[in-house]
């Protein structure tokens, strides 16, 4: 049975729920999630339901990583008091947007793999605030247009995305990954060989958002696919510091502007060479950087 059921609220197809129930359903029931407000949590309990068929607990935006540690620390003392002993240890998941992860509770998150915590972040990365009206976060691309984002015009205006997966490398986290709901495979394969790392772990999975991109239900697949394929989006996983697998883009290689003209958060793109011009030199840096 799966552990995140179908008593949600969520947006007819929302990629976020379809990837939360991969993870969930990957890690199995001895689990125990911890989740930072955005539309997971809103649209999964609403009162006084539960979609959730394992623990869960609620956290406030910023400070869903140390809910995760404290855990751990209960946990890792009635190991070693032996009060626990013969129980197989639970993974603590803890989840949350891109907003509680790239912005809101970055320090939190970036404090607890300084102490080293036994924990598996997962940032369902939909790259804006969507349970808000998807304004912009610091996951928010350059030149997507949000209710935030400063005039088409001056791209040079726009925020650059942070660079999450650098960030958790200079963190030294063991276990790091970046995946896409288009890859279901890719996504349980990397859930599984996080489960057998301890200490912190960080997985960030693009889950793109019907409302907030702008985008027919239906391509929505093949927009996060094309996230990928492009190189924007690249499929990576670093193991200790190095990397360790990787998806190659397809040859010849989708321009970005497949990627765009289906969604309305581009769709001044269309007729604005230049802006086009620098998210494909974006993707071109990192077919480059990767050796996609
Ligand atoms: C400190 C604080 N600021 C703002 C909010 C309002 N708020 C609730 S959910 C949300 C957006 C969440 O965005 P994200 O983390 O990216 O998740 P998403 O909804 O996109 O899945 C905001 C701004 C809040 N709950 N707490
Ligand atoms: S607004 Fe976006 S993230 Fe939120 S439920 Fe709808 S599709 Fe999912």
């Amino acid at each position: 049975m799966t552990k995140l059921s179908n008593h949600h609220t969520a947006c007819l197809g929302c990629a976020q729920i379809v990837a939360a129930r991969l993870v969930v359903d990957q890690l199995g029931n001895n689990t125990i999630v911890v989740n930072a407000t955005g539309c997971l949590e809103v649209t999964t309990t609403t009162y006084p339901q539960s979609a959730w068929q394992v623990p869960w607990i609620h956290s406030l935006f910023a400070n869903a990583a140390p809910v995760g540690s404290g855990i751990a620390a209960a946990l890792e003392y009635l190991t070693m008091s032996n009060k626990k002993k013969n129980i197989p240890k639970p993974t603590i998941l803890v989840q949350g947007g891109d907003g509680a992860t790239f912005d809101i509770g970055f320090g939190a998150l970036t404090a607890s793999w300084s102490r080293g915590d036994d924990l598996l972040y997962v940032c369902y990365d939909n790259e804006g605030y969507a349970n808000t009206g998807m304004q912009a976060s610091l996951a928010t691309p350059k030149l997507a247009k949000t209710p935030t984002t400063l005039p088409a015009s001056k791209p040079d205006q726009y925020f650059n995305k942070r660079d999450m997966i650098a960030i958790a490398l200079a963190h030294k986290v063991p276990y790091i990954a970046q995946t896409n709901i288009a890859f279901p495979a890719d996504i349980k394969e990397k859930i599984t060989k996080a489960q057998t790392i301890k200490g912190p772990r960080y997985i960030q999975i693009l889950v793109p958002c019907i409302p907030g991109w702008k985008i027919k239900p239906s391509d929505q697949m093949t927009i996060a696919r094309l996230a990928s394929e492009t190189g924007l989006y690249p499929l990576l996983e670093f193991t200790e510091g190095q990397l360790t697998k990787k998806m190659t883009v397809p040859k010849p290689t989708p321009p970005v502007r497949e990627y765009v003209l289906r969604q309305g958060r581009y769709s001044h793109l269309l007729k604005d060479n230049a802006g086009l011009k620098i998210l494909q030199n974006m993707a071109d840096d990192n077919i480059k950087k990767y050796n996609l």
